[in-house]
C-alpha cells in the first residue's frame, strides 16, 4: 500500500471522514505569516482532514431558529463547534502527525483548528480546498459534495513529499446566481449578495492550470454580532450592542467582556445560519424531507 494511502487509512481510523493532501505549492498565493512554511520550514505537503458535523447535531439550530429552543443551540455549540469537534480534530491531528513520522522519518507538524487556536494560523479553509476536498461557498466557508458545508477542518504539515489529489472538479457545489440562501438567512446582513460588493477572489496556483474561486465579502464585525449572540433578538442574554450597525470596536469591547462556559473567551455559537440552511450536502434529504426543517427561505427550487 502506498504511503499515502496508508496516512488516508490512518486518517479514517481517527474518526475522520475526509482526507486529502495538498502540494506546499498550491499556498503560493497565502499571505505572509499564513504560508505553511512559515510554520514548518521545508514543508512540502499539506494533508488535509475533515470531520462531518452530525445530522442529529445540525438540527438543533433549527430548534432554536424555528422553534425558539434558544437553549438547544448549545448542543451544536458543544458537539458541531467549540468542543467536540475541535478536540476530535486535534487528537486526530496529532495522531496522524505522529504517524507520518513514524512512517516516513519526516517531519510533520498538527495545526491548530478552530477556537482552540491561539494566534495566526494557516487557513484550514484554503487547506481543504487546496488537497481536492471541495470548494469555496459563496457564504465562504468551504463546502464538499459529501457534506456541503457541515464539516470542520484539520491540517498536518509535512516536509514529506507526497503524492497530491487533484484539486476538486466535480459537479459545480454553490451556483450564486441562482441561490441566495445564505445571504438571505443571515440574521445581520454579514454575507453580501452576489452582485452587491466585489466579490473575494482567491487564485490557486496548480500544475493542471489556475483555480479561481470567488466569494462573498464576509462582514467579520456584523458576523460577530450574530455568532456571539450580541444582542438579545439574536439570542444573547442582553443587548451588549445596540445596533446592527456597532463599530468593530464596539463589538471587540462587547466581547472582550463576555464569559463563555468550556475554553472559548466568548460564546461563537449562537448563529451558524449560513452553514445549517446551505442546500448543498444532501441538505433535502437529511433536513427538509426528515421535518427537521421547515422553513428554508423559497430561494431555489427543489
Ligand atoms: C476566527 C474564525 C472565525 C471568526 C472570524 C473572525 C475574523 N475576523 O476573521 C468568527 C467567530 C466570526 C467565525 C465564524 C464562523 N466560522 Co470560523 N473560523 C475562524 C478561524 C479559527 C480562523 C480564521 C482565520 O482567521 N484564519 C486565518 C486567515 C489567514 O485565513 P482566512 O481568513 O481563511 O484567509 C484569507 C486570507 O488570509 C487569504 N488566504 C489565507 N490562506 C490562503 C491560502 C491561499 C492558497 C490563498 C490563495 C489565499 C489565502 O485568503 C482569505 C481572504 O483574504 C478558522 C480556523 C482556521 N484556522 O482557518 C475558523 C473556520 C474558518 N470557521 C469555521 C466555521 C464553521 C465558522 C462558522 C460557520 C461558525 C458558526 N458561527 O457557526 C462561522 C462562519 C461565518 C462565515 N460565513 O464566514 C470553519 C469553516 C469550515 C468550513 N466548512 O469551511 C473553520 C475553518 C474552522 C474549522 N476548523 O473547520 N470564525
Amino acid at each position: 500500500m502506498s504511503i499515502e494511502q496508508s496516512i488516508k487509512d490512518y486518517a479514517k481510523n481517527t474518526g475522520m471522514d475526509l482526507c486529502g493532501i495538498a502540494p506546499v505549492s498550491r499556498f503560493d498565493g497565502a499571505p505572509k505569516g499564513t504560508h505553511p512554511t512559515d510554520f514548518l520550514p521545508g514543508c512540502k505537503s499539506v494533508i488535509s482532514v475533515a470531520v462531518r458535523l452530525a445530522d442529529g447535531v445540525i438540527q438543533t439550530i433549527f430548534r432554536n431558529f424555528e422553534d425558539g429552543k434558544a437553549g438547544a443551540q448549545g448542543i451544536y455549540g458543544t458537539y458541531g463547534y467549540t468542543i467536540a469537534p475541535n478536540f476530535h480534530l486535534v487528537a486526530s491531528v496529532y495522531a496522524i502527525a505522529q504517524f507520518v513520522e513514524r512512517t516516513t522519518g519526516y517531519a510533520a507538524t498538527p495545526t491548530q483548528v478552530g477556537p482552540l487556536q491561539t494566534g495566526i494560523t494557516i487557513s484550514q479553509r484554503h487547506a481543504a480546498v487546496a488537497a481536492g476536498l471541495g470548494e469555496f461557498g459563496w457564504h465562504s466557508i468551504v463546502l464538499t459534495p459529501q457534506f456541503g458545508p457541515r464539516n470542520r477542518f484539520g491540517a498536518i504539515l509535512t516536509t514529506a513529499e507526497l503524492a497530491p489529489d487533484p484539486m476538486y472538479s466535480g459537479v459545480l457545489l454553490c451556483d450564486p446566481t441562482k441561490c441566495n440562501i445564505c445571504t438571505t438567512v443571515c440574521p445581520t446582513h454579514a454575507l453580501s449578495k452576489y452582485g452587491e460588493k466585489e466579490a473575494r477572489r482567491v487564485t490557486y496556483k496548480d500544475k493542471d492550470g489556475d483555480k479561481i474561486y470567488d466569494y462573498c465579502h464576509v462582514d467579520m464585525t456584523k458576523c460577530r454580532i450574530a455568532a456571539h449572540g450580541l444582542m438579545k433578538k439574536l439570542g444573547g442574554d442582553k443587548d451588549l450592542v445596540t445596533s446592527l450597525d456597532a463599530t468593530a470596536e464596539e463589538v471587540a469591547a462587547a466581547c472582550a467582556g463576555m464569559r463563555a462556559p468550556g475554553l472559548q473567551s466568548s460564546p461563537t455559537w449562537k448563529c451558524g445560519k449560513c452553514l445549517a440552511y446551505c442546500p448543498t450536502g444532501h441538505w433535502k434529504e437529511k433536513f427538509k424531507d426528515t421535518g427537521f426543517s421547515r422553513s428554508l427561505p423559497p430561494a431555489i427550487e427543489w
